[in-house]
């Protein structure tokens, strides 16, 4: 099956030439998917409160009040947020460390993640598992996987799940460019191509693996989801850094998933603008690739400019809703600086289920 690729070259530009990642993301044909205005300031308010959330978090590191592992989402907000936009009640989301996006997408409470973060008593896994390792049935999350790779045969099991109870509910599976490289996924493909599962494999090409770039780790790394062809599963590309293309693809997607046509990738081409981790030399690539992907590309300026230019909302109105976003994650860090730490005691529980 042919890799159907949302993209169309902007007229002239040839990528960032000489860039150690290769090129950045082409316009979107978007000829069916003009969003209202209040899907423009819904995908604005929920690719902030992703943005300012995790630029607390990381003020938090700094600060020493979070500790362990911290991979911020910063530059990728467009992806699950569009993708959530295509959701229905139900539908599953399951991803890698990466995850603090995705949770707060979910409807997961921002206090309670950032609890989790610094490790508190009222932390969505009661200060006990930090940032990869965040679970929330009632938002149907499934984690915060820290297993390269490890959460897309999960995530074909929760598909497998919806087929099982003849739901029509698919399930979200999300992996990096790096992950891509694992012998699982490949085994996942199988299955989920012969069963039909309602999965759809959503490839965060953010062009990097800790400190190695896509392009000298990845054969054919910029069409990964090509690599679905060889198991009849269809694939598009799409650039992830515009919410409306992810948002578009995730319709036809999840359409051909809920009507039992079994699994689709969908390669959404995106960038983290923050190191891997915490600790992160950045050597790896150049300052001014980053600030020409923030620039030109980014997703949260993007629809800003877009509502304003539009006339659907004016600067009064982005200002407000930027307070009240803030106001939001200010009471989120400040529960999570200020709730105890779990008792002693809270050691030996939830380690095992009681069966
Ligand atoms: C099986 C396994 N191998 C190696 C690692 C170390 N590791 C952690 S993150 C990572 C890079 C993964 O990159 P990618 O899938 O592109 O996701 P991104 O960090 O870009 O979101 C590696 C190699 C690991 N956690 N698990
Ligand atoms: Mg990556």
């Amino acid at each position: 099956m042919a890799v159907k690729s949302a993209y169309l070259a902007r007229k002239g530009e040839k990528g960032s030439k000489g860039e150690k990642g290769g090129k950045g993301p082409k316009a979107t044909d978007l000829k069916n998917s003009g969003f209202s205005a209040e899907e423009e300031i819904n995908a604005y308010r929920d690719m902030l409160l992703i943005r300012r959330f995790e630029e607390k978090a990381g003020q938090l590191y700094g600060m020493g009040l979070i500790g362990g592992f911290c991979h911020l989402y910063i530059g990728q907000e467009a992806v699950v947020v569009g993708m959530q936009m295509a959701a229905q009640e139900g539908d599953q989301v399951i991803t890698s460390y990466r995850d603090h996006g995705h949770m707060l997408a979910c409807g997961m409470d921002p206090a309670g993640v950032m609890a989790e973060l610094t490790g508190r008593r009222g932390g969505i896994s009661k200060g006990k598992g930090g940032s990869m390792h965040m679970f929330s049935r009632e938002k149907h999350f499934y984690g915060g996987h820290g297993i390269v790779g490890a959460q897309v045969p999960l995530g074909a099991g929760l598909a497998f799940a919806n087929r099982y109870r003849g739901n029509t509910n698919v399930s979200m599976t999300y992996y990096g460019d790096g992950a891509a490289n694992q012998g699982q996924v490949y085994e996942t493909f199988n299955m989920a191509s012969i069963w039909k599962l309602p999965c759809i494999f959503v490839i965060e090409n953010n062009r990097y693996a800790m400190g190695t770039a896509a392009t000298r780790s990845t054969a054919v790394a910029e069409e990964l989801g090509k690599r679905g062809e060889a198991f009849g599963i269809p694939a598009e590309q799409v650039d992830g850094m515009d919410v409306r293309a992810v948002k578009d693809a995730a319709d036809r997607a999840t359409e051909h998933c809920r009507s039992g046509e079994g699994p689709y990738i969908l390669e959404m081409m995106t960038y983290r603008y923050r190191g891997h981790s915490m600790s992160d030399p950045a050597k790896y690539r150049s300052k001014e690739e980053v600030q020409k992907m923030r620039e030109e590309h980014d997703p949260i300026e993007q629809v800003k400019a877009r509502l304003l230019k539009s006339n659907r909302a004016s600067e009064d109105d982005l200002k407000k809703i930027d307070g009240e976003i803030r106001d939001v994650v200010t009471r989120a860090a400040d529960f999570a600086t200020n709730d105890p730490l779990p008792d002693a005691s809270e050691l030996w529980t939830d380690i095992y289920v009681n069966a």
